[in-house]
């Protein structure tokens, strides 16, 4: 009996089978439990920050520096990964939006802290990049600025701060000798943003400008969101300045370019890195002829693989190199390979390791004195002509 009872379910199997195909079937034999095949485990993911104006009057700006690190960050991905020891992570690109605000930018980088970035690429302004500096200290984050230039930046004594272009001392210097030196000007009107960046940018340009002998016959400021200049262009045009120098960025500088043309002001225009990108030219139309400007760094294309970034740029993003975006992706590959020397994601050691980089990058040779400032610093001069900029000049 307890034989039967075992053999009915494959009696009641095979006579169903029967029933349903009107033929005699064998059963089907279950098949052999197999063990579950192994499941590749995820890569680990190290998270590095970025953090930038991505709304706003510099939104340009900012997704620029953005789409630089996006492109290290992608192409070390698509490479495999970053390889520590046995290790291969993937990187993300956590992206942040301070809207070049200060406020805004402290609480983008409490952001990024708590996401748990490893290191942070930016910010983009000065005005974002020192308050926001404490809270990476804090945290010993390292933190690499590509583009803010403000002095006061690495001089608070923060082991986390870095940055991969020349800073304000060295920009508003070579930016009065050029005034003095190769514009041969005796008077000059001085105009800032009241931003970190344009007020201290300017400053230095007075200072030094006033020790080259030249006569300082106005200096005015407006605001980063201004649109009317003509105010403050007014009292510039009666005081017959042979320069116009503005510490602000390209989103003022273009209608400010505009409103002087139309007050026919004759002044030749001088701006810091801030100003000199395709978007000014853009903005300031046929009225940004003859800009001068310098950039806090080397000019891109005078470099070795600097063609080849901006091929690979355009390729990707359909667009044009703005100002600091090669800076960024520098940025990334500076913290890569810290992370590398530091045997995997410990934020302390990144810290220790970034401040003894010696990377060849697209940008020049990276190296940090003992501030978190780039040894060796260059200041290019560019001059707009034919709807382009063009190269003039490196001094370091
Ligand atoms: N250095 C130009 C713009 C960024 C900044 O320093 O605010």
């Amino acid at each position: 009996m307890k034989y039967m009872l075992k053999l009915a379910p494959l009696a009641i199997a095979a006579a169903v089978a029967l029933t349903a195909c009107g033929k005699k079937e064998e059963p089907v034999q279950a098949a052999p439990a197999k063990a579950p095949a192994p499941v590749a485990a995820p890569p680990a993911v190290i998270k590095i920050g970025h953090v930038a104006p991505l709304t706003g009057g510099i939104a340009h700006l900012g997704k620029d520096n953005e789409n630089g690190a996006k492109l290290a960050v992608d192409e070390i991905n698509a490479a495999g990964g970053l390889k520590v020891g046995d290790k291969t992570y993937n990187l993300e690109l956590v992206a942040e939006d301070d809207k070049a605000d200060p406020k805004e930018g402290t609480l983008a980088a409490q952001k990024l802290v708590d996401a748990g970035v490893v290191a942070v690429v930016g910010h983009l302004n000065s005005g974002t990049t020192i308050p926001a500096s404490k809270i990476y200290s804090d945290a010993t984050i390292a933190q690499i600025s590509p583009s803010a230039t403000n002095p006061k930046y690495t001089e608070q004594g923060f082991k986390t701060a870095f940055r991969v272009v020349a800073n304000d001392n060295q920009q508003g210097a070579v930016l009065a000798n050029y005034a003095s030196g190769e514009l041969k000007a005796k008077t000059i009107a001085i105009i800032d943003d009241r931003t970190a960046y344009g007020q201290g940018l300017a400053d230095v340009v007075e200072r030094v400008a006033k020790e080259k002998g030249l006569k300082v016959v106005a200096r005015e400021f407006t605001t980063d969101k201004a649109t009317d200049f003509n105010a403050i262009l007014t009292k510039i045009r009666a005081a017959k300045p042979e320069v116009v120098m503005y510490g602000g960025m390209d989103a003022t500088a273009g209608p400010m370019a505009k409103q002087m043309k139309q007050l026919g002001i004759k002044s030749q225009f001088l701006t810091g890195d801030g100003v000199c990108s395709p978007e000014f030219i853009k903005l300031a139309g046929d009225a940004g002829e003859g800009m001068f400007c310098s950039m806090a760094g080397e000019a891109v294309e005078k470099l070795a693989k600097g063609e080849e970034f901006k091929t690979k740029y355009k390729a990707k993003f359909n667009q044009d190199v703005q100002i600091y975006s090669p800076y960024s992706y520098d940025a990334v590959y500076v913290i890569v390979e810290a992370i590398k020397r530091a045997g995997g994601p410990d934020k302390p050691k990144i810290v220790e390791e970034v401040a003894k980089t010696n990377l060849p990058g697209v940008t020049g040779q990276i190296t940090f004195d003992e501030k978190g400032d780039i040894k060796d610093g260059a200041i290019s001069m560019f001059v707009v002509k034919g709807g382009k900029l063009e190269y003039i000049s490196t001094s370091r």
